[in-house]
């Protein structure tokens, strides 16, 4: 290979990379067929583009293609001269195409070079086996190969025609008079002339006296459809010899054209390049396609992730309300507050005067059990009450987003995740549970510091506790007690008690990290719940700079053709 062409060698060995790297996901626009195309491509460059341009010097392989019954392996077998590959109206059930070679040609088609992914056998072959026959009637440098029909009923073996004829240098494409203007062929043929590949067209067995009409109808449709420079060969309708083969003369044409085309290295190698040149200028143009549906998959997973978050954040946004306006401290809780603080005995502790307040409150503390449980429990209700209500309208918002589009749908399948998880309420009533509990040891420790007594502050905490929880539940804006409402009534009285055995300042303070380690936890817990979504997308790792490195390799694929050419 001349530098230019190592560096167009180079610049395809890239774009395999980064087209086997690629995934396609998610369901979205272009999707499925940037996949076909995708698979298309990675099997070309294997099967064709590659080994091609690693040995040009590699003997010409010409596929037989065509309709069921059209005469492929009768024109094959013809133009060998031996009944090589099955023919015959009965068909053959294997699916197994037959290489024709030269016998000097064997090591270019016994390895894995082209077509890696078919097994070679020499016998008659299983279904995908590449049959390999080695025929001396050959011109060495010309290999034929007779492929499954293209028209198949059988799903795989219109795939196999479809990926032989990709590995093709040339298309020796056989219609009939019956079924020469057919739409099936027609769409092969024209995606022949889009990709520019080398076509030579054999019109089989027509009667003798409508071959001008129809071989005239042919070339005008062959015009048409870009392909006007192919050669069109006709064959009348003959009779086979006891072998089944065509009498020399029927052939011969296609045979001497073929052994012309071989013989002259000039022609040879013009065929050779115009199908590798179009094949590459078409994968140019898969990729770009692909990088496109790329495209389509990057915005889906952006706008998917976009759903999750706007339902989770309003869920964070509306507990972040329904905590701090007081409205936990309804029913239940400010009930079983009243109970903890409705004694004159309390209220006494804090009419006592800031300077006495200590002593006073050790006497409290002291001389009362503490029945804070009951509070504990019913703000520990209320707010886990409210983390699992908006938890169930998080996943009901975010789950119809992501029912809107095809990608969304696809990604949920069967499962349903409408609802928070099965188990929301024991997580949200163990985030509770942990914030209470890391509430009193900020009340245990900012006590310690205020050196109460040991037995002070244990017995002591508990109520700190609860009053630094109303002080949370109570403060909209910053304000606090009464300004909030009839709730807030109530928890001016602890926020009064913090801020007697506190200060003003620390007991803020503290009402504000209680605040904030509780927003901390109760985001830990949306995330959980809405990673049920973003898990999904995560383990498809849709990565945002792909469809921009599939294009530079595309651009580095033009740069180097056109150093090359
Ligand atoms: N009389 C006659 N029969 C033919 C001709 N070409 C093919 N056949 C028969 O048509 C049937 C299908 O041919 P075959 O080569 O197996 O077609 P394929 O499916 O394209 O490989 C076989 O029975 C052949 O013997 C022909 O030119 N003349
Ligand atoms: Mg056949």
């Amino acid at each position: 290979m001349a530098t230019s062409e190592v560096r167009v060698h180079d610049a395809l060995v890239a774009l395999q990379g980064q087209m086997a790297a690629v995934r396609l996901p998610l369901e979205t626009s272009g999707a499925a067929q940037g996949r076909k195309e995708r698979h298309n491509v990675l099997e070309q460059l294997d099967d064709y583009v590659l080994p091609r341009l690693r040995a040009l010097d590699a003997p010409l392989l010409a596929v037989v293609g065509g309709s069921t019954g059209s005469g492929k392996s009768t024109l094959a077998n013809s133009i060998v001269g031996r009944p090589v590959t099955a023919a015959g109206v009965l068909r053959p059930t294997t699916r197994s195409p037959v290489l024709m070679h030269n016998s000097v040609d064997q090591s270019w088609f016994d390895s894995p070079r082209i077509l890696p992914d078919l097994p070679r056998v020499t016998g008659p072959g299983a279904d995908g086996e590449l049959q390999l026959a080695a025929a001396d009637s050959l011109p060495v440098g010309l290999a034929l190969l007779d492929a499954p029909d293209f028209d198949s009923i059988v799903v795989s073996n219109r795939e196999l025609s479809v990926q032989l004829l990709a590995a093709a240098d040339l298309w020796l494409y056989i219609t009939t008079a019956a079924r020469y203007a057919d739409a099936v062929p027609w769409s092969l043929l024209e995606k022949a002339a889009e990709r520019n590949v080398a076509v030579a067209v054999v019109l089989d067995r027509v009667d003798t006296d409508a071959i001008d009409t129809i071989r005239a109808d042919l070339a005008a449709m062959l015009t048409r459809n870009g392909l006007g420079t192919s050669p069109l060969f006709v064959i009348p309708e003959v009779r086979l010899d006891d072998e089944g083969l065509l009498p020399s003369e029927a052939s011969e044409p296609v045979q001497q054209w073929l052994r012309g085309l071989v013989a002259d290295e000039a022609a040879r190698s013009a065929v050779i390049r115009r199908t590798l040149d179009g094949a590459i200028t078409s994968m140019q143009e898969s990729a770009e396609t692909i990088a496109e549906a790329y495209e389509h998959q990057v915005v889906a997973d952006a706008g998917l992730r976009a759903i999750v978050k706007e339902s989770y954040t309003v869920a964070a946004e509306k507990i972040d309300v329904a905590i701090a306006d007081g409205s936990v401290l309804r029913g239940e809780v400010l009930a079983r507050w009243q109970d903890f603080v409705g004694t004159g005995e309390f209220f006494r502790v804090l009419d006592s005067g800031i300077s006495r307040v200590r002593d006073r409150f050790e006497a409290f503390v002291r001389g009362r059990p503490q029945p804070t449980a009951e509070v504990e429990a019913a703000i520990a209700h209320g707010v886990q009450a409210v983390l699992i209500d908006e938890a169930n309208e998080a996943a009901e918002r975010a789950e119809t987003g992501w029912r809107a589009s095809q990608a969304g749908r696809e990604l949920l399948g069967d499962d349903d995740l409408s609802r928070a998880r099965d188990d929301v309420d024991d997580r949200s009533a163990a985030v509770v549970r942990a914030w209470q509990g890391a509430v009193l040891e900020l009340v245990r420790s900012e006590g310690a510091n205020k050196r109460f007594t040991a037995r002070a502050v244990s017995i002591g905490v508990n109520g700190m506790g609860l009053a630094v929880m109303i002080a949370v539940f109570a403060s909209t804006d910053g304000r606090t007690g009464a300004e909030v409402g009839s709730a807030g009534g109530t928890a001016v009285v602890g926020q009064r008690l913090l801020e007697a055995v506190f200060g003003e300042q620390a007991a803020r303070h503290l009402a504000e990290r209680a605040r904030r380690d509780l927003n901390d936890r109760v985001m830990a817990l949306l995330k959980e719940e809405s990673s049920r979504f973003t898990d999904r997308l995560d383990s498809l790792d849709v990565d945002e700079r792909t469809p921009g490195e599939i294009r530079g390799a595309i651009i580095e694929v033009r740069h180097a053709r056109s150093e090359a050419a």
